[in-house]
């Protein structure tokens, strides 16, 4: 494969004939044309199935409810170039080491069960009961059940992941490691505390009525394209939309509507954001204090004056909590330390704080560069705070909206994929099933791979995902994992974790969600829960490529019933027949009464959300102020005055997490290449660096360990200066394992200390 690789800034609009071209280039390309057409028009129809891209939610309303970016994430998956025993014939492990990312995933998909020879260092095929009687053996031979690991990604449905964690509890453990781990956790943990309900409050229709969208730390011109359509139709009413990111992101500027065919003929495009902040990286929760500080002084004004103030009193009264020392907090923050911080000037935050001050209804949505530092929790619970102020929740047109990743990750979670789990919730399971469950929490992610380095980890099995790349700290990640007795993987595609093997390993070939899923009860849909708490059903269209791949629902009954036998649960006729999971989900799982019946609902039902209807589950039955200061540094590990530079490791437009379909970032200007760094022109000239120059990336730490990345070419771009951004995962490697958020445990993947030097190693990509 040849790759052109060039640097050219993106003149037009997102989306509009761009994004058009690319998914049509990309329909084309997978060589089934009809199929995949086929397959699109079903996208996040009433019939059909749940766009595996992102989390966004449907209206139901348009021909075609899918985006570029969704379109990729389809063909992708609906690809019929596959790799069987002869593939891992031709290839050891060691050989494919050498491979891109992208080389891996692009060979297709894995079509029958593997096992891994260690003495021939290669994958050879083994029966499907003879993988589950070897998974069982070495469960069956731990010590005790916490010396298990049961990772999941995001993609995995309601059924599948309710089995999984039942099946976990009952062999006896906790340890739920999950790539909300590594995402949205801050989320979860500050709404949590602060409204007592670890997801958004509000619902799609919501944007239709918002007077003011504050957008902080994402980019949904690439990783939520759907979103854009809300905005833009917001913009076109006249809704404020009020953007912080580090980055100037193309999709959060303008925007032409690929569905519009109006918008498509003549070259016209909307302006989403009124006005456009670039923070330092971590600087949004100084960033939002001074917003506040703000609103604070006209409140006091106001009130002095003898006027009404501007906060929603009745409401804080009545529903809220700490109110004063969050207030006594905002005062003794200066003006200095929330503008260095912030990188914003006094100005420019009085300005925002005046739009905000302007809107009767806002929402507040975020997502990665709000969740992936330090003071994550703080700075979600400011957010919460803000709004907290103005009453901002429960009412049409406003709220919190944490936008979420993986298509199901939020359902996951409802489904009990959970390393600490509600103590409500283990009681639920324990008196349904009549088993005693673990009670203390399990590991996160972080500490999941940090047991395995310490040896206590004999078994890790991951229903989907791709951890050897994802988390952190590439060659220490690669290292635990190898450390495991046995490494059982639950995937479509090849992926680098396949290919960093436990003592022993194995693969074992999935279905996916665009493809039909027939057991023998016949044919099953799923249900998933977007970022909106609204469930719904999700049935494939696509024909599987063999009859030797199954379900994950298949796969995980499988390995319980080897591991466990049929005693308390009959797992095998549960994966017969979908509906009677759903029936044991009605029966332990708050809201999901008539579950069944629910689900033929044409777009499905909704959780509902406590905290828009002024029920606050926390220990005072109110919301609560968060009073938390700054910090004081974004790595208080090391000296900050030593660190040069902040790295942000992002999502490029061609991926999907560690899946890479292409080599381009239209968005962003940048072609046939992902080895770059993105830097303010005056921090290249200070050093004598020039555009196109390679450089290498070293990280600034405190234990000795050498992380550094080699031969990344400089792009100047518009970012403030003394911040950088470059791709994920390439830049992995330099994320410590040990660094990671206060109460998230969240690896800090947008603040990353680093210096930068001249590289001598050319950059040559790994693509056979
Ligand atoms: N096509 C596609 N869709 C996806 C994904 C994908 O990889 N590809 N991934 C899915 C998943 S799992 C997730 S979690 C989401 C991720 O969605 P995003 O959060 O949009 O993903 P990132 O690419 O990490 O982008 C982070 C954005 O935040 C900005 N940013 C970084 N740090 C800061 C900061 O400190 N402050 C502010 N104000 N801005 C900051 C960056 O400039 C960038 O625009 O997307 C989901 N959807
Ligand atoms: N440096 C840095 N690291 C990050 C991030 C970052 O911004 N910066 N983002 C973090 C975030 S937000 C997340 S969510 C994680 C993502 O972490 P993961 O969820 O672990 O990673 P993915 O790349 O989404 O997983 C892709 C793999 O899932 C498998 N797969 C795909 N579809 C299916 C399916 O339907 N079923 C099954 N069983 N398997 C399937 C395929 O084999 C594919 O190779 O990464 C995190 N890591
Ligand atoms: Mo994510």
């Amino acid at each position: 494969m040849k790759f052109k690789s060039q640097i050219k800034p993106y003149q037009s609009a997102a989306g509009g004939w761009g994004s058009l071209e690319a998914t049509t280039r990309f329909v084309f390309d997978s060589k089934q044309v009809i199929k995949n057409l086929r397959n699109l028009m079903r996208v996040n129809k009433a019939k059909g199935f749940d766009c595996p891209g992102c989390a966004w939610g449907d209206d139901n309303k348009s021909t075609f409810s899918f985006c570029e970016n969704g379109a990729k994430a389809v063909t992708w998956e609906a690809t019929r170039r596959y790799i069987d025993a002869a593939f891992f014939k031709r290839y050891s492990v060691t050989q494919l080491y050498q491979q891109s990312d992208y080389f891996l995933e692009y060979q297709g998909r894995i079509t029958e069960p593997l096992r891994y020879n260690r003495a021939t260092d290669h994958y050879e095929p083994i029966g499907w009961d003879e993988a589950f009687e070897l998974i069982a053996r070495h469960i069956r031979a731990m010590d005790n059940p916490d010396q298990m690991e049961l990772y999941t990604s995001g993609r995995a449905s309601n059924e599948a992941s309710w089995l999984y964690q039942l099946f976990g509890r009952m062999a006896g453990t906790n340890n739920f490691p999950d790539c909300s781990n590594m995402c949205h956790e801050a989320s979860g943990t500050g709404l949590k505390r602060s409204i007592g309900v670890g997801k958004g409050t509000i619902l799609l229709h919501d944007f239709e009525q918002a007077d003011a969208i504050f957008v902080f730390g994402q980019n949904p011109g690439t990783n939520h394209p759907r979103m854009l359509h809300s905005l833009r139709h917001a913009a076109d009413r006249g809704a404020r939309i009020v953007t912080f990111n580090t980055l100037r992101e193309r999709g959060l500027e303008r925007f032409a509507d690929p569905q519009n065919p109006v918008e498509l003929l003549t070259p016209k495009s909307g302006a989403i954001s009124s006005t456009y902040y670039q923070p330092n990286l971590g600087g949004d929760m100084a960033a939002i204090r001074g917003m506040v500080k703000a609103l604070l002084e006209t409140h006091r004004q106001r009130i002095n004056a003898g006027e009404a103030g501007i906060f929603a009193d009745a409401f804080i009264a009545e529903h809220t909590h700490g109110m004063e020392d969050y207030l006594t907090a905002v005062d003794a923050t200066d003006w200095q330390t929330i503008t260095r911080q912030s990188g914003l000037s006094e100005p420019q935050l009085r300005q925002a704080a005046a739009i905000y001050q302007q809107a009767e209804r806002v929402i507040c949505t975020w997502a990665m560069g709000i969740t992936q530092h330090k003071h994550s929790v703080d700075t979600v619970r400011e957010i919460a705070n803000l709004q907290l102020l103005f009453g901002q929740l429960g009412k049409p047109g406003a709220g919190l909206c944490p936008v979420r990743g993986h298509s199901n990750v939020q359902g996951n979670r409802t489904m009990g994929i959970d390393e600490k789990p509600s103590q409500a919730f283990l009681d639920s399971m324990a008196a349904h099933f009549d088993f005693t469950p673990p009670r203390a929490a399990g590991h996160n992610t972080v500490q999941a791979l940090q047991a395995m380095l310490r040896d206590e980890i004999k078994v890790l099995i991951a229903l989907g995902g791709n951890l050897a790349a994802a988390a952190p700290d590439s060659p220490r990640t690669e290292m635990a994992l190898q450390r495991c007795g046995l490494t059982v993987q639950i995937s479509t595609k090849l992926n680098r974790t396949h290919l960093v093997p436990g003592n022993e390993a194995l693969i074992l070939p999935t279905i996916g969600r665009t493809e039909e899923d027939i057991q023998a009860r016949g044919a099953q849909f799923v249900t998933v829960e977007d970022s909106f708490s609204m469930v719904h059903a999700s049935q494939g269209v696509g024909k599987p490529l063999t009859s030797t791949q199954r379900s994950e629902t298949a796969i995980v009954a499988g390995i319980a019933q080897a591991t466990l036998g049929n005693d308390k649960v009959d797992w095998l006729a549960l994966a017969a027949d979908y509906n009677l999971i759903r029936d044991h989900i009605a029966a332990t799982i708050p809201g999901f009464a008539d579950f069944n019946q629910k689900c033929e609902q044409p777009g499905g039902f909704w959780l509902g959300n406590a905290a828009a209807q002024y029920r606050f589950n926390t220990d005072n039955g109110k919301a609560n102020f968060s009073a938390a200061t700054l910090p004081v540094s974004l790595f208080p590990a090391i000296d900050a005055s030593e660190v040069p530079f902040t790295l942000q490791t992002l999502r490029s437009h061609d991926q999907y997490n560690t899946t890479i379909y292409g080599l381009d970032d239209r968005y962003r200007g940048v072609y046939g290449q992902r080895e770059v760094l993105f830097i303010h022109p005056d921090d290249m000239a200070e050093m004598g660096l020039q555009a196109g120059e390679n450089v290498d990336i070293e990280t600034l730490w405190n234990d000795g360990i050498t992380r550094r990345v080699e031969g990344f070419k400089l792009v100047p771009y518009a970012i403030p200066r003394g911040n950088l951004a470059a791709y994920y995962p390439e830049t992995n490697p330099l994320v410590p394992l040990s660094s990671f958020g206060d109460g998230s445990g969240t690896p800090t993947s947008k603040s990353v200390p680093v210096k930068i030097t001249r590289s001598y190693s050319s950059n040559t990509l790994r693509i056979a």
